[in-house]
């Protein structure tokens, strides 16, 4: 029996029949006309999907059905003797609207568990690969490698109705999430830690277990991976990642290859990658000043020198946020509360010294829009500072974590009956006609 998916089809369906008589009513109703710059800019602020799971405002960050994150620290279920959320919580939270109880939290961790466990040809796949192979690649490759269990794609091959979809988008979904930590920690320890793994306990949480599964039997990493676990989640339907995950899975792909999609684009540097970059980005900063704390004016020629060498700096600028970026500042909030009361942490103070000099240039160049830390400024010295030391690992600790939000996502995508997407596109010579017509009739 699983009450999650009894709750879903009894929410999803009135919410269904909601959409079809809304958009049969008001389907005409126009939602606004967009700009030339709009369509050559990756369509910045148009409204073009429907995401259920969350929603960004430019202002306040992200709100999760409704909640926002501190909201959220506080409200969703812990472990025992725990201060952050289980990430349980928030995929309870994303999939049906409603906060969960604790009973509901660990009923889906235990669901979790059951469905754990990771095909042995997927580890023999990672195995062929060299072992230079970036983490996010070798995820990439496993997770297109357990598509060969999915039961979306074997159902649609026999021939399944429409309304039947969701069903077994929502058994891949469960299945892909129990199996990703499994997926993430071999890669892991199979790149770093000469092979030697480690099995599940499943008597731990969801993010625990990751942490176990990855070395970290500290209980102050166990803590930071809730956290981290739950702030990644999702950051509604238009980042990269998302919109990949929904458009390839509008195709009726099957859920492991929607998200392998969403996880190629979590795997540039604009985006999930950017975690990476800004730690190589201090360690070289450090390197370079030969060790030690930098001082404002040490940090603010670096970042000139970023900008006046063409680069970006990382961790810095959002597409849609205009203000710091609630996930940075539940991560600041993490190091003051359980690290720096135990001593500073030299890459923690770097990241904070960059937050105050930073801002101020970004904005003097009269052209990047958003001047403040987004979530990638801060997550990469919270693990290198409990040891994972392993920069080019974090990305995969991101995607374990937006498989949540993506993959609830998808599963209402295919409840709803969200069609195949296909925006219209248009040729710069079409542009100028259309414009030169307008100007002919004014
Ligand atoms: N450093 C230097 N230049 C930056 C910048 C930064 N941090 N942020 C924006 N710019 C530049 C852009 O490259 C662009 O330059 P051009 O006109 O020469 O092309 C200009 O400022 C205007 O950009 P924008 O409109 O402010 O920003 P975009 O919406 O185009 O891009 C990005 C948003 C997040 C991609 C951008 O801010 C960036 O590259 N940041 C650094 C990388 C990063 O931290 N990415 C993670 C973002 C959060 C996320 O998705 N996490 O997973």
């Amino acid at each position: 029996m699983d009450s999650l998916k009894d709750k879903f089809a009894a929410k999803s369906g009135p919410v269904s029949a909601e959409v079809k008589a809304l958009i049969k009513e008001k389907g005409d109703f126009k939602l606004g006309e967009y700009t030339v710059a709009q369509v050559y800019q990756g369509m910045k602020g148009m409204i073009g999907m429907v995401t259920e799971t969350s929603k960004l405002d430019p202002e306040e960050g992200i709100r999760f059905r409704g909640y926002t994150i501190p909201e959220l620290r506080e409200k969703l279920p812990k472990a025992k003797g725990g201060t952050e959320p289980l990430p349980e919580g928030i995929f309870h939270l994303m999939l049906l609207g409603e906060l969960p109880t604790q009973e509901e939290v660990l009923s889906l961790g235990n669901n979790w568990a059951r469905r754990a466990i990771v095909p042995k040809h997927v580890f023999d796949v990672l195995d062929e690969l060299p072992a230079s192979t970036h983490p996010m690649t070798q995820f990439v490759i496993a997770i297109l490698a357990m598509q060969t269990e999915s039961l979306f794609a074997a159902a649609y091959k026999k021939g399944i109705n429409k309304k039947e979809y969701w069903d077994y988008v929502y058994e891949d979904s469960m299945n892909l999430i129990a199996r990703l930590p499994r997926v993430a920690a071999y890669i892991y320890r199979r790149k770093y830690k000469n092979g030697v793994h480690i099995e599940p306990d499943h008597k731990l949480d969801w993010a625990a277990n990751l942490a176990h599964m990855l070395g970290y039997e500290d209980l102050d990493m166990k803590r930071l991976m809730r956290l981290y676990m739950t702030i990644h989640v999702d950051h509604e339907g238009g980042n990269v990642s998302a919109h990949a995950t929904h458009l390839v899975g509008s195709a009726l792909s099957d859920p492991y290859l929607a998200f392998a999609a969403g996880m190629t684009g979590l795997a540039g540097p604009l985006h999930g990658l950017a975690n990476q970059e800004v730690l190589s980005w201090i360690m070289e900063l450090r390197e370079e000043l030969g060790g030690g704390l930098p001082t404002e004016k040490q940090i603010e020629d670096y970042i000139k020198k970023t900008l006046a060498d063409g680069k970006v700096v990382p961790g810095y600028g959002h597409a849609v946020l205009r203000k710091t970026d609630p996930r940075f500042a539940a991560q600041q909030d993490f190091y003051t509360r359980y690290i720096r009361p135990l001593g500073k942490d030299d890459l923690c103070e770097i990241v904070q010294m960059v937050y105050k000099v930073a801002p101020p240039i970004l904005e003097g160049t009269g052209k990047i829009k958003n001047p403040w830390p987004n979530v990638d400024a801060h997550s990469g010295v919270l693990l290198n500072h409990y040891g994972m030391v392993e920069h080019e690992f974090y990305t995969v600790l991101f995607g374990v974590s937006r498989a949540l939000g993506v993959l609830s996502s998808l599963i209402w995508d295919r409840a709803l009956g969200h069609p195949l997407e296909r925006p219209g596109s248009i040729t710069t010579e079409g542009i100028k006609k259309k414009i030169a017509a307008a100007e002919a009739k004014a």
